[in-house]
């Protein structure tokens, strides 16, 4: 594949201009960004949460190379975390919930807008690839638990009884308190929500979870929450998340990260914000982490946490890395 750098100029009219009346006809017409004009990045980038993202990023790459578009990338990226049993908030080998169940959520959006969502789901090992079966042959967006289970079958995935020693043992370690509080960075650490960019540009995403540890029996997260845990606009950009659930949900993180974005805000004046309006809403923000990432349409990042501790991995420009995002309570 040749590392080719071309960016094409989007046509754009003008800003949306202030006033609810205003962003009502904005929102009806999906007028274009006040930001539009900008370039275009096809090269190609894949960017996830987590260190964890790192091989995903990889495999995202791959599938590329082998002729996928940006919803490839993003579902064999994801995949590649899931299928990694001890990663043990993703996937089957994933800490199960407070009655020993590992119960996985899952998304996908394309650059249509097309969006599919598994919650809930027991026994198969690439929700992600449930999720996608469901937004391509079915008129729905959610399916949820047994219902999801018996879709998954019927596609042609396999039942799997594959159950973690590591995660049985810290269940059974949990069970001895039934204490439940998160620890920042260490029980949300892996879940993964990734963001692809094929090379026409064009973007997809998906978030994959088995939700926070030792959660009530069919408490789902924001993962699997479309405009939640993830939200692709490939008019604008896409973004993504991972912490505490119940915050982004009450936020609806993902989809105002982007929507901030339409307004001109950068990736990252549009993560801060996301963050910002979390500490609003909560008075408790310091006892919980939440991380966003957001790409735009130019091919720029933006990262932003609570705590110091959220990492993101960045494939860009032949370079696969790990960086440190920054953080409302860096010092
Ligand atoms: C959840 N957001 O279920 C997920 C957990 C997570 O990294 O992101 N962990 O609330």
């Amino acid at each position: 594949m040749t590392n080719r750098r071309k960016f094409i100029k989007t046509s754009a009219a003008a800003g949306l201009g202030l006033g609810f009346g205003i962003l009502q006809k904005a929102f009806a017409q999906s007028a274009p960004a006040s930001n539009a004009n900008a370039s275009v990045f096809t090269d190609g980038l894949v960017l996830s949460t987590w260190d964890a993202g790192l091989p995903a990023n990889a495999a995202a790459w791959k599938a590329m190379q082998a002729g996928g578009n940006a919803l490839d990338m993003a579902e064999k990226g994801v995949n590649d975390t899931e299928n990694t049993l001890s990663n043990l908030t993703v996937g089957l080998g994933g800490y199960p919930d407070r009655e020993g169940h590992t119960t996985l959520d899952a998304c996908i959006m394309d650059s249509q807008g097309n969006a599919g969502s598994v919650m809930f789901l027991e026994h198969i090992k690439n929700p992600a690839s449930v999720a996608r079966r469901v937004m391509e042959k079915t008129p729905h967006v959610i399916l949820v638990g047994e219902g999801a289970y018996q879709f998954a079958l019927a596609e042609g995935f396999k039942h799997d009884d594959y159950v973690s020693e590591e995660s049985q043992k810290a269940w059974n370690e949990w069970l001895k308190t039934s204490q439940y509080k998160p620890i920042i960075n260490v029980e949300n650490h892996d879940t993964i929500g990734l963001i692809a960019m094929d090379m026409s540009g064009d973007l997809a995403g998906a978030c994959t979870t088995s939700g926070m540890a030792f959660k009530l029996h069919g408490r789902v997260g924001d993962s699997p929450v479309i405009g939640a845990g993830l939200y692709v606009d490939n008019e604008i950009g896409a973004a993504t998340s991972s912490g505490l659930g119940e915050a982004v949900i009450r936020t609806c993180g993902s989809f105002l990260v982007v929507e901030m974005m339409r307004q001109g805000a950068t990736p990252q004046e549009a993560c801060e914000e996301a963050v910002r309006r979390i500490q609003l809403k909560h008075a408790n923000y310091r006892d919980f982490q939440v991380g966003y990432l957001a790409v735009n349409k130019a091919g720029e990042i933006g990262a932003y946490a609570i705590h110091p501790g959220f990492t993101y991995s960045l494939l860009k420009q032949g370079e696969n890395k790990v960086y440190n995002s920054t953080s409302l309570l860096d010092k």
